[in-house]
């Protein structure tokens, strides 16, 4: 075969592969196994014998101090996963006399029983403490929480050790959160559709309303507190006014009670517009300090947050939030970003606009998050000193100190927008006198829409672990967040989710090892990615060794893969940034405002980000994380592209030209997706029939997307560079995406 046959064969290939498996998404579009999809990892298959014969000791009564719904929810789930896993029933007792069992409670009740009983160490609020004591006589399981919240989140991790296998005959493990902000967002929009949502339509909203049918939002919450997930934002941050109407408050608060037996919180998204959009006249009826001009009135004129009449605007809508929903988490706050209105419009800065919303939260114990994602989207890109990057650390760096005390800046892992590979934001360094936290994409926005595999754990792993160096000193983003490092009063994690009504939440049941991956790491960031897809794989199909061996390499694969034959070298993911974000559009980033560019041209490619000669970007880290990024012997190959313009010919650390580089990664990443098919099909037998196709669909399905993000961006750098592939793979096809 000559090339030309090579690459008219390979273009077919790839096609076939994509019809092949649309077809057999669009033939069953639930896929799989909808009720296995739907269990997630909370599915507790029952264990044969032997397996089971490790937890007699599990028998007998379960004891539950106090009656909160978030303690009842601890107690049914413990009966329902040690019934289905076990085959046998625990039965509910009240009084803790009269034998073996298992004792529910926080540390505070169980103490009424045994004086003398004493955590290992400190037992924070979310906290657990699970261990083995002799209560009245009799040996127990003790699971002790911090608070409510706590017991559920121990008795989750019961049953999770029990689905995989662990021993419990000696457990006496004590754990506590990270941090004690551990958020999903959902960008779910009123009218049902989720904006960047990749698994159906929204499981709150539809036609401008909640749901009557909340089920799923009930079965959610309780995946999410499965890993410790307390706060749910539940609309989107490009927030519609009218979720705070009145009317809405008390629809929504029919979430926050399909919430609250699972301890999770429910948060608004809000638009700063809201006193002059959603009016006076919406205010609700607590307090009795609303003026009868206002209760009738017009919606105000403005919004500036330094007007007392906002301020009382704000305060008014709050206290009424309150009297729907007396655990109301917060707010969360876009502003002054991609079009949304902000303090701009009044020259006021960040931190008025924050605080504002922070004071009338604040004696109802909420918080009020305001994101670091405020850019100008509008920047003249034939100016080679704007720099999009450098927009959150210009933006909120300056206010350091000013933010109230619950009020926390949320801040996304890099400095541009979800890419597959960008450096760390130097804002994580930049606040010492501010509350925050760090803001991850669990919907694959960039990084193939749930319909490529991209296990983001190692990701997110690498920001979070990465040292800022501050004062010259170790200090990893994860102590950041957590406010250990400057000790603040607040901070964490939050998720942006996006699950939708589809059975299998996020529209891949592989994907679903993100969002639990996310819980667990905001739970404990020093968990390793293997140890948390190897939780989760165990939890999700069984412990099989076959099984549980191929599943986790291919996570651990997916997102090398995915990077490179998607953009490398931390050039930007490449996709089409002004449409899907999904599809290979180079060029779509280039002469526009937005401020994505990698600026290719015939010449090189890269953003020149240096202090020496570019926008100064990189000034924005402490010194010695400059240093390491500023000089192109230092900066890392895998980042280069972010930091430095440089010709095609450019020799890497790796001994290879840039040029070849791209072409060798990409052939090579589609090679390895259409491998993953190769293991993948190992698994047929072990595994459930339903789930296997549906998987075997998407990964044939990816392997042809592979073959045209190969050619796509071979293509199109061959075009700008006019330089062959030492391999003579590329080059000659017509198809070159612009
Ligand atoms: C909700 C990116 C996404 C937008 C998203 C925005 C944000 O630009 O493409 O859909 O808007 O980020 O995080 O606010």
């Amino acid at each position: 075969m000559n090339r030309n046959h090579r690459q008219v064969f390979s273009l077919l290939y790839a096609i076939v592969l994509t019809l092949l498996s649309a077809s057999s998404f669009a033939q069953d579009p639930e896929t799989g196994n909808p009720e296995l999809d739907t269990q997630a990892w909370l599915r507790y298959p029952h264990l044969d014998w032997p397996a089971s014969t490790a937890y007699e000791q599990l028998s007998g009564r379960v004891v539950l101090l106090g009656d909160s719904v978030v303690l009842k929810a601890a107690q049914q789930e413990l009966m329902r996963g040690v019934s289905q896993m076990l085959g046998r029933p625990l039965t509910s007792s009240a009084s803790a006399t009269g034998g073996s069992g298992v004792i529910l409670g926080t540390l505070a009740a169980i103490r009424s029983l045994s004086p003398k009983l004493r955590p290992p160490n400190n037992l924070e609020s979310d906290g657990y403490w699970l261990t083995w004591a002799k209560i009245r006589g009799s040996e127990c399981l003790l699971i002790v929480g911090g608070s409510d919240r706590g017991v559920l989140y121990g008795t989750f991790t019961l049953l999770s050790k029990i689905a995989r296998g662990e021993s419990i005959a000696k457990t006496n493990e004590l754990q506590n959160p990270s941090a004690p902000i551990r958020w999903v967002n959902q960008w779910d929009n009123l009218d049902g559709h989720i904006e960047r949502g990749y698994g159906g339509r929204s499981i709150f909203f539809d036609a401008g309303r909640v749901r009557d049918d909340l089920s799923r939002a009930g079965e959610y919450a309780r995946l999410l507190a499965s890993v410790g997930i307390n706060g749910c934002t539940i609309n989107n941050v490009n927030a519609n006014p009218a979720a705070l109407e009145d009317n809405f408050i008390v629809q929504v608060r029919r979430i926050a009670d399909a919430f609250r037996p699972w301890g999770v919180q429910v948060a608004m998204s809000v638009d700063l517009s809201s006193p002059k959009v959603v009016g006076a006249a919406n205010l609700g009826t607590a307090g009795s300090a609303v003026q009868p001009a206002q209760r009738a009135g017009a919606p105000l004129d403005g919004f500036d947050p330094l007007d007392p009449r906002v301020a009382e605007w704000w305060q008014k809508k709050v206290d009424y939030i309150y009297t729907q929903i007396p655990d109301f988490a917060g707010f969360v706050v876009k502003a002054d970003s991609e079009g949304r209105s902000g303090p701009s419009a009044y020259g006021r800065t960040h931190a008025d606009a924050a605080n504002v919303i922070a004071r009338a939260l604040k004696p109802h114990g909420g918080v009020v998050f305001y994101r670091a994602f405020v850019y100008n989207h509008h920047l003249d890109w034939r100016n080679l000193k704007n720099d999009r990057a450098r927009a959150a650390y210009e933006n909120l760096h300056p206010l350091d100190g000013e933010f109230a005390d619950n009020a926390i800046v949320q801040i996304k892992n890099g400095p541009i927008d979800f890419q597959v590979r960008e450096p760390v934001s130097p804002l994580f360094a930049g606040l010492r006198h501010t509350n925050q936290a760090i803001e991850l994409q669990i919907t694959q926005e960039y990084t193939g829409q749930q319909k490529q595999l991209c296990f983001l754990v190692p990701l997110w792993k690498e920001v979070l672990d990465f040292d800022m160096r501050i004062d010259d000193k170790s200090t990893l983003v994860k102590d950041l967040v957590s406010g250990r490092v400057f000790h603040r009063p607040v901070g964490g994690y939050a998720g942006v989710a996006n699950v939708g009504l589809d059975a299998n939440w996020l529209g891949s049941p592989m994907a679903m090892a993100n969002l639990y991956g996310f819980g667990r790491l905001a739970w404990n960031p020093n968990l390793s990615s293997e140890t948390i897809v190897d939780e989760w794989t165990r939890l999700t199909f069984g412990s099989d060794p076959l099984l549980v061996q191929t599943v986790k390499q291919l996570q651990l694969d997916s997102w090398p893969v995915y990077e490179s034959y998607t953009g490398n070298l931390g050039v930007g993911t490449l996709t089409n940034i002004t449409g899907n974000h999904y599809d290979a559009g180079p060029q779509s980033s280039e002469e526009n405002g937005w401020g994505q560019w990698h600026r290719a041209d015939r010449n090189g490619i890269g953003m020149d980000r240096t202090v020496a000669t570019g926008t100064g970007f990189i000034g924005q880290y402490p010194p010695e994380v400059q240093t390491r990024y500023e000089s192109l012997a230092a900066c890392p190959d895998n980042l280069l592209l972010f930091f430095h313009h440089v010709p095609y010919s450019y020799v890497l650390h790796s001994g290879r030209t840039l040029i070849q580089h791209f072409y060798d990664a990409h052939y090579e990443g589609a090679e390895r997706a259409a491998g993953f098919i190769t293991q993948w099909k190992k698994l047929q037998g072990h595994i459930d029939e339903g789930q296997y196709r549906n998987i075997l669909a998407r990964f044939e399905f990816q392997a042809g997307e592979a073959i045209k993000w190969r050619d796509a961006i071979c293509n199109w750098i061959y075009g700008l560079s006019g330089i062959a592939d030492q391999k003579g793979r590329v080059g000659n096809q017509a198809s070159a995406v612009r």
